[in-house]
């Protein structure tokens, strides 16, 4: 198909060229009419989109579920290793397109609704996004189980399902309002649920201990609780749909949901208490990203899932193997975070306790079956859980735990320098304030092998959090830079794109993304970046006209659209990039004259809801866009808008249509970020600090194609020492302190204005972000950004030259890595068969 039209398709979202056979379309079609009648129960002429998009989720559901019981036999006959990846959160995002895209069947599936009046993209947006996570850490859970399942690696997800997923974000005067998520109330067309797999699971109680007959001390935990854990499987496929794996996630019920004496009684309400009680275990997910939740409810989370998790995969490793001693021959368990971490005290719970294996062997046994990754450094993300709340909730664990630390201390007490600030440092238990049981020792001590997600992330890990552990198990740390699944990351999101990068490297891109190499020598030919630059000119229409549909604001498609999508956080610094805003907006202001960039910046992200500085930024950034936009002395120069309620699905149509992406948390801070990848694939420029893994896309893309600056993490660790003030940088640039003073007077809030009073006294006094210090340099950047964006040809050689070299960030190669290095399984990479 060498000689096909390739820009004539750019504004057709999902065409990629191809003419699917007749015969297999009118299959298709006739599998969905089927079930439309027969699962759905319409007729064709009372049928809603929605009933559209469930028969037709059905219908390669089908399909899916007959590879997925071939993959699950498969690995049963061959005694596969299985990975178990261990995750608080899941951010999937829709299904539908990922799934018809990874069982080959879009083209054919578009013909067929085509043939029947429905258009496959207006059901793709009925679909409810699977918001099960924050940001980041969920996002890369959900693009490591497509990889594992690309790679044919026989793997589960465990997690809990949540009947609310991440709340709905609304903006109201500026501000954000935080609405209850409801994905399931119609129903959710993907998942299976498993009445025949339920557990139990144990809290609180108390402990005996029984003498066995040899004259052995045994301990039997009785707990004074049980919640039940439900199974509800999902399959995700694999490109290809060579191989399908299970996402299994745990609903929470009362063993007991109705107390009929209570109930005769009269006390109708009290006799649902149980259950009520017991339900709210996975009623919601948590809304901290990068922040504690010291919630006695978020520890009763995390030890439903992982106890339900490892009964489950100990059931089915003894059915399969008969011998708990091979569990970590057969089972690698990887902690996302050390949310799930809990599972280390867990494991020696069931094989001291349940098994009889002895101490010493049951601690060999799961330091080898588990591992940890670590994605924050941030103190106050760093999980501790207060001793007298394990006691209560957890007796037997917390004797577990202290067992460990006792063997732990008293080996590592033994070396010349073992000094006390050591030991309190070595020490599982935290006494700094209040006995503290350190989850990220615990994960760490349990585990054979513990990563970080970038180079910088996890040369930091040893020299900051786990430098005394680090001493201890030197070489136990290593890093795997995260990655993302190009399936839906350039594929789905970005069709028109794919289509012309496999015209030159070939249709195997999607099965290894290293060819993507073969791009690079296009970037100097004009014929290519002006298809290049068509199909991003089309995205970017696509993007304004919904941005036009949800606020009401006209965009230019030919303005530098400088985006910064991503959780609200101060670190991020979403407010380094709003004072630069204010500053241009004042120059245009006062220098009308001059020959602007028309830019359009485009903020996207959600704040926890009891983060109020976070909501503070979101209401500034409104606020600035409110006063820019209606502007007439701007004349459009420069256009500023927050995208209300950012999700997976948001962030598929923003990406394919950035010029520019804003990647500038301070240095040190951002452990590696993923967002940073999909854009750069997608062919926008970075603007960043050297931070996280944005060390690694300038190495890979050169210095000339990526816009660095700032503070380095080594700067920033030695400048805080020496004060956090900003009154120095603030002096010193006139730009700086006339933004800050425009803010501080109100002139984004004349209705109130000391609104931003405390925002801008934090930068002034207490900047501990160092947004002061990096702003003249951040400021200087964006004018070599302009400058650059004047020589289009110049900037399309760079966009292009990103692209093809960023192969290396696929979420294949890191779960290759951690396949390799940590699980010691087999991978088959995917092709055409
Ligand atoms: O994990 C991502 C990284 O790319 C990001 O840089 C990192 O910030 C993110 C507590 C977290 N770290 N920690 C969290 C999420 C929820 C929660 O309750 C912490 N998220 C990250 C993937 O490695």
């Amino acid at each position: 198909q060498a000689d096909a039209p390739l820009v004539a398709d750019a504004a057709a979202p999902a065409a990629t060229g191809q003419v699917p056979a007749a015969a297999e379309v009118a299959e298709i079609r006739d599998r969905i009419l089927e079930k439309l009648k027969h699962s759905v129960s319409k007729s064709v002429g009372s049928a809603t989109p929605h009933d559209w998009f469930i028969a037709t989720a059905l219908s390669v559901r089908d399909k899916i579920v007959e590879s997925w019981l071939t993959s699950i036999d498969t690995a049963k006959k061959t005694g596969r290793k299985r990975v178990y990846y261990l995750s608080l959160e899941f951010l999937i995002g829709r299904l539908l397109i990922d799934a018809l895209t990874n069982m080959e069947l879009i083209d054919q599936t578009r013909a067929a609704l085509a043939e029947l009046g429905v258009d496959l993209e207006a059901l793709r947006e009925v679909e409810p996004d699977a918001a099960l996570g924050n940001g980041g850490l969920g996002r890369l859970a959900a693009c490591f189980m497509e990889s594992m399942a690309t790679l044919s690696i026989a793997a589960y997800g465990y997690g809990i399902r949540y009947d609310h997923g991440l709340f709905r974000q609304r903006i109201k005067d500026g501000r954000q309002l935080e609405y209850p998520e409801d994905w399931l109330s119609y129903g959710n067309p993907w998942e299976f649920q498993r009445p025949e797999l339920v557990y139990g699971v144990g809290f609180s109680g108390h402990i005996e201990t029984q003498t066995l007959p040899d004259g052995e001390l045994k301990q039997v935990w009785m707990p004074g609780e049980t919640v039940q854990a439900l199974a509800y499987d999902t399959p995700i496929a694999g490109w290809r749909g060579a191989h399908i794996n299970t996402l299994r996630l745990w609903a929470a019920r009362a063993a007991d949901p109705l107390r009929l004496d209570k109930f005769n009684s009269g006390d109708h309400v009290g006799a649902l208490m149980d259950q009520v009680r017991a339900e709210s275990i996975s009623k919601v997910l948590y809304p901290g990203d990068t922040s504690p939740a010291g919630q006695e409810l978020r520890l009763r989370q995390e030890y439903f899932f992982a106890s339900a998790s490892l009964q489950d995969l100990v059931r089915r490793h003894m059915s399969l193997f008969g011998d708990i001693k091979t569990l970590a021959d057969k089972a690698a368990i990887q902690l996302n975070d050390t949310h799930p971490a809990i599972a280390v005290a867990e494991l020696m719970h069931i094989l001291v306790d349940r098994y009889d294996i002895p101490w010493n062997k049951s601690w060999a046994i799961t330091k080898a079956t588990f591992s940890y990754t670590n994605h924050t450094l941030l103190p106050e993300a760093l999980e501790t859980w207060p001793v007298p709340l394990m006691e209560r909730l957890l007796p037997r664990h917390m004797q577990i735990i202290y067992l460990i630390n006792a063997l732990h201390l008293e080996k590592v007490g033994k070396g010349p320098d073992a000094s006390g600030a050591r030991l309190a440092a070595l020490s599982l238990i935290d006494e700094s304030h209040g006995r503290r049981v350190r989850m990220g020792h615990l994960a760490f001590l349990g585990s054979h092998k513990v990563n970080g997600v970038s180079a910088l992330h996890s040369d930091l890990m040893k020299t900051t959090v786990f430098r005394d552990l680090e001493s201890v198990e030197p070489g136990k740390i290593t890093n795997k830079t995260n990655g993302i699944t190009f399936r839906r990351w350039l594929k789905e999101a970005n069709p028109s794109l794919t289509s012309l990068l496999t015209e030159v490297v070939g249709d195997t891109l999607l099965d290894d993304a290293t060819i993507l190499e073969k791009v690079a020598p296009y970037a100097d030919d004009s014929a290519f970046t002006e298809r290049y630059a068509a199909i991003r000119r089309a995205n970017k229409v696509a993007l304004s006209a919904l941005v036009r549909d949800r606020i009401g604001v006209k965009l230019d498609p030919d303005a530098l659209f400088d985006v910064h999508i991503k959780r609200i956080h101060e670190y991020k610094r979403q407010i380094l990039n709003i004072l630069e805003t204010v500053a241009i907006f004042e120059e245009i202001r006062a220098q009308s004259f001059r020959e602007w960039i028309p830019r359009v910046k485009i903020f996207a992200g959600k704040a926890a809801a009891s983060y109020t500085t976070a909501k503070l930024i979101i209401q500034l950034a409104n606020d600035v866009g409110k006063v820019v936009n209606s502007d007439p002395t701007v004349r459009g120069l420069l256009k500023v808008v927050f995208l209300p309620n950012y999700n997976v699905s948001l962030a598929e149509r923003i990406i394919p249509a950035a010029d520019l992406s804003e990647q500038i948390s301070t240095a040190g801070m951002e452990a590696s970020g993923t967002g940073n990848m999909k854009f750069a694939l997608n062919g926008a420029l970075t603007i960043g600090t050297l931070d996280g893994a944005n060390v690694e896309i300038l190495e890979k893309v050169g210095a000339p194609n990526i816009f660095i600056f700032g503070l380095t993490a080594d700067q920033v660790e030695a400048k805080r020492t020496q004060g956090i003030s900003g009154q120095e940088a603030i002096a010193r640039s006139q730009r700086l302190s006339e933004a800050l003073e425009s803010i501080a007077s109100g002139v984004f809030s004349p209705e109130q204005p000391d609104r931003y009073r405390p925002l801008v006294d934090a930068l002034t006094y207490n900047d501990f972000f160092l947004v002061t210090a990096d702003f003249d340099s951040y400021y200087n950047t964006q004018r070599d950004v302009f400058k650059r964006w004047r020589d289009k040809k110049s900037w399309w050689r760079s966009a292009v030259i990103n692209t093809s070299n960023m192969g290396w960030f696929s979420s294949d190669r890191t779960i290759t890595e951690y396949a390799q290095e940590i699980w010691n399984v087999p991978t088959t990479p995917p092709g055409r068969n």
